[in-house]
């Protein structure tokens, strides 16, 4: 299974993934492989530094998003799809429902490139399930900077300048997406509190993953949601 979480910036993706792999390992038996994007691969980790350091931002949005599918492609070529193949389950901060919100729907790219780029680079590899942590963009990028500053980081990337103003297109974006496509899609509260997303989470892919829990192990006393 290929679980994708999408959404925008601080809204809780690498926290939940985190707990959400833990809770498969437990239950499921199966192998769970954690990745993100841009990222993931050493040469798509190479292409990340590039893309948050602002390297392309001159160069606009589709040569932006050429970069995001170079990094995809070997991303695919590397990790999701033989992880996929062994039959273990691939958990991925963004994916090309980032292409289209950043680059597209906020960055101003016409979607009809874009969905042609996503059936070049992503084929048959969609995720059977995304979900969209929907949170108050102010409330989001307030999160990510209390982080960067509790971290002392060196300071904000590349998407996190852009005004409020993008990052609310951002919000409608992803909204939009899961409104055409609620088979793949669904919308969590990422405004609430860490362990009630959780539950949220667990109960979603419960319901829309059944065939992920055909093997499931008794849940352990603590391990409930
Ligand atoms: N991008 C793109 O433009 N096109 C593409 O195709 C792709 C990506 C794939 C990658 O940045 C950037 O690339 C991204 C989009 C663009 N834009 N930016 N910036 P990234 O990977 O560095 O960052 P991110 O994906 O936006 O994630 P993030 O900012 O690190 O946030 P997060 O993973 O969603 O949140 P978190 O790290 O789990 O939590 C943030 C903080 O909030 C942290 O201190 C937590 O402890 C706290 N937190 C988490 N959950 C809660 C709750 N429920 N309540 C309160 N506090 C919480």
């Amino acid at each position: 299974m290929f679980i994708t979480f999408e959404g925008g910036e601080g809204a809780g993706k690498s926290t939940q993934i985190a707990r959400l792999a833990a809770h498969l390992r437990a239950r499921t038996g199966r192998s769970v492989v954690t990745t993100r994007e841009p990222g993931g691969s050493a040469k798509a980790e190479e292409i990340r530094a590039a893309l948050l350091s602002g390297l392309a931002k001159p160069h606009g949005p589709f040569a932006e998003a050429l970069l995001f599918s170079a990094a995809r492609i070997d991303h695919l070529d590397t990790l999701i799809r033989p992880a996929l193949a062994r039959g273990e389950t691939v958990l991925c901060d963004r994916f090309s429902d980032s292409t289209r919100a950043y680059q597209g729907a906020a960055g101003g790219l016409d979607p009809d490139i874009l969905m042609r780029l996503e059936h070049v680079v992503v084929g048959e590899t969609r995720p059977d399930l995304t979900l969209i942590l929907d949170l108050d963009p102010a409330a989001g990028l307030a999160r990510a900077a209390a982080r960067a500053k509790d971290a002392q980081a060196e300071g904000i990337d590349r998407f996190e300048a852009e005004a409020l103003e993008f990052h609310t297109r951002l919000r409608a974006a992803f909204r939009t997406i899961a409104e055409a496509e609620p088979v793949r899609c669904a919308v969590i509260d990422a405004g609430q509190a860490p362990d009630a997303v959780e539950a949220a989470i667990r109960a979603t892919v419960a319901a829309r993953l059944p065939a992920l829990f055909a093997d499931a192990r008794p849940e352990a006393s603590g391990d409930a949601a």
